[in-house]
């Protein structure tokens, strides 16, 4: 065993006169870096300050080191684009594990491995991974320093890159530190790319401009709340305060005490007449929370300001109503189809200071992707490095590729996006892709059936994980691939903090941008005309809509759907848009009750009483 000590003489920081044991108030973070240090024998420790100094050294290195290149100052100032490797480009659902003590508390939704023997695996793979590499610590918080709904924890990585995302994504370095006070509980979250450049036996290679392993393993430890993710640097598997802390982790955290983490976009809406509402939005990855989180209404008078737009976090406040705040800094959002055309918020948050991922190099150094010009540039770099030309059909920017900024850079983020306490919430909307059988937007007719809708929800598969794009996959409230803990468990704390708030809890509504006609064609514009479907909602809110009843909820007057100036937009269109086929819903009914019976005895019965009575209207219909 190597002694713990020699890892620490190496250390480097840039204002530091203290041992690297005692850096952190708490014993604890020192000791465990420590012990990383013993496992992983990096070349040096780095304590992570946030400083924008830290930034720019880092930044420069990684220019250096190929992994980031600078783009054109003049068009995209303090800007970068990586390229990662065409083996790590997505989440890795089939390598993610929930590693509870019984497998019963992971479910059936989740992989699962006992925690000692994956830590015993684990151990083997750190052993050494970070030789001839620097160990980065980084602390964060999730949420507003300070804040009541706010959790902290501490990332130690080997990327650079991973430490340059924390530091636009989360609240990371000395203020997060300053929170880390003995006794606070906090998250460690253990990150390597498994690509050491020295061995045991003296050997060395030089590094790569994207380090990961073929091995993948993005792992959590729900009741000793750890993650440990090995082998990847990409987003969700390695940006651990995302994905794996705030959605994982916090969900197991929730469930215990009394609170929710949810894969929700989060918007303050104000009407014509000057009342805002809180409306958050589960709906599943790349389907569009980054877009209506940031939307350009196309109704006069109509503003939305964003104050988050992947996680959620939710707890009862004093006045019994649930409030919401977003615990990220900022968006790592998808970049194909993002344009001054669909989502013009995004296009000038990303206009300085920004890192891309996996887009197109443009001949004069700003990048492209799919979607953000109608006409493609003549010649490109696509995202793997190679020439590109409109005629080389493949795409230029992967369908994955994302972009990176702090959410300060939003020029329609709320004030209130920093609450400590965060926000009362309104209304929550679910929604998914689908090309048939759900409505624009409908309401629910209570919180029970609302929840009947989040467990319900399916989506077709998109880039944003390994697999086919475009089959439709079940994922109840969004979450299929963040629920850190049994699913049904999770559906009954949804169901469980509903009745605890009762008659203050937000109204639950449905909605689907993405129903498509017979020829394929999206039947809704989409975008800042889905402004229109929320304007419904808070005629509902307000009492000023009625609803008609149908079997799977509460369905628009169609007149009631304001479509006044949308431009070759067919009314008859809406009908269809709305239409309940009850044949087609019958088979839906089949299917989900096939779904209820694999998550197994642990289904709320509430939910199958939902389903008998959702069956019967069918029936009757
Ligand atoms: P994650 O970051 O993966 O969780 O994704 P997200 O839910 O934030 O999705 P995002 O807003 O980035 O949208 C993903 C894709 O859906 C983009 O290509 C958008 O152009 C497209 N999209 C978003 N909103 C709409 C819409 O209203 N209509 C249509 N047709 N497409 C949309
Ligand atoms: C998602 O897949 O839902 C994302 C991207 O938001 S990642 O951070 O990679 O999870
Ligand atoms: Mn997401």
């Amino acid at each position: 065993m190597q002694n713990s000590e020699s890892s620490f003489e190496m250390t480097e920081h840039a204002h530091d006169h203290l041992d690297i044991p005692q850096r952190a108030a708490n014993p604890e973070v020192n000791d465990w870096v420590r012990e990383i240090a013993a496992l992983t024998k990096p070349s040096r420790i780095v304590w992570c300050d946030g400083s924008q100094a830290e930034i720019d050294a880092l930044t420069a290195e990684m220019v250096d080191a190929g992994t980031l290149i600078k783009l054109n100052e003049e068009l995209r100032p303090g800007s970068y684009l990586a390229r990662s490797d065409a083996g790590d480009v997505a989440r890795v659902e089939s390598r993610t594990y929930i590693c509870s003590e019984k497998e019963e508390d992971a479910g059936p939704t989740n992989n699962w491995r006992a925690p000692a023997e994956m830590k015993a695996e684990l151990s083997g793979l750190f052993d050494g991974s970070m030789r001839g590499r620097p160990m980065y610590v980084v602390p964060f918080a999730m949420g507003p320093l300070g804040g009541a709904i706010t959790q902290y924890g501490v990332e130690i990585t080997d990327s650079p890159y991973v430490v340059l995302s924390m530091a636009l994504m989360t609240r990371s370095g000395d203020g997060a530190l300053e929170h880390l006070t003995p006794g606070r509980d906090w998250v460690k979250a253990l990150h390597s790319v498994g690509f050491p450049l020295e061995f045991e036996d003296g050997a060395s290679r030089p590094d790569v401009a994207w380090p990961h392993n073929e091995s993948k393993y993005i792992t959590h430890f729900p009741e000793t709340r750890e993650i440990i993710s090995y082998g990847s640097g990409y987003g969700g598997n390695a940006l651990l305060g995302k994905k794996c802390f705030a959605l994982r982790i916090a969900s197991a955290m929730g469930h215990d005490e009394g609170w929710m983490a949810e894969h929700m976009l989060l918007i303050q809406v104000t009407s014509p007449e000057g009342k805002t509402y809180t409306l958050t939005g589960a709906f599943p990855s790349a389907t569009g929370k980054t877009n209506f989180a940031m939307m350009k209404p196309k109704l006069d008078g109509w503003k939305v300001e964003t104050l988050g737009d992947d996680i959620v976090w939710m707890r009862k406040a004093a006045d019994g109503r649930l409030n919401a705040i977003n615990p990220e800094f900022g968006f790592f959002g998808v970049a194909p189809g993002t344009g001054y055309d669909t989502n013009p918020v995004a296009m000038e948050t990303i206009t300085t200071n920004t890192i891309f991922t996996n887009v197109a190099l443009t001949d004069d150094g700003d990048v492209w992707w799919e979607g953000m010009t109608d006409e493609a540039p003549a010649h490109l770099i696509d995202w793997q490095g190679n020439d590109w030309t409109p005629e080389s059909g493949t795409k230029a920017a992967h369908p994955n590729a994302r972009f990176t900024v702090r959410a300060s850079q939003c020029p329609t983020l709320s004030p209130a996006w920093e609450a400590p306490d965060g926000v009362p919430v309104d209304a929550i909307l679910f929604g998914g892709r689908r090309a048939s059988n759900v409505p624009l937007v409908f309401e629910s007719k209570d919180w029970k059936h609302g929840c009947f809708l989040g467990a319900t929800l399916a989506s077709e598969q998109t880039a944003a994980a390994e697999g086919p794009v475009g089959i439709l996959r079940r994922d109840p409230f969004a979450m299929q691939p963040f629920a850190g803990y049994h699913m049904a468990d999770y559906w009954g704390h949804w169901l469980k903090t509903g009745a605890d708030l009762g008659d203050k809890a937000p109204r639950i509504f449905q909605v689907n941008w993405f129903r498509k006609d017979q020829d394929g064609t999206f039947l809704w514009p989409g975008f800042g005309e889905n402004v229109r479907a929320v304007k419904w909602i808070i005629d509902r809110l307000e009492n000023r809509a009625d609803s008609i009843e149908s079997p799977i909820g509460q369905l628009p007057v169609t007149s009631d759907i304001d479509i006044s100036g949308l431009d070759g937009f067919d009314p008859a269109a809406l009908d269809e848009i709305f239409t309940v086929d009850p044949a087609s819903w019958l088979v839906e009914v089949g299917v989900t009750r096939e779904y209820f019976d694999s998550i197994g005895e642990k289904v709320p019965a509430t939910l199958y009483t939902e389903l008998d009575a959702v069956h019967a209207a069918l029936d009757a219909a």
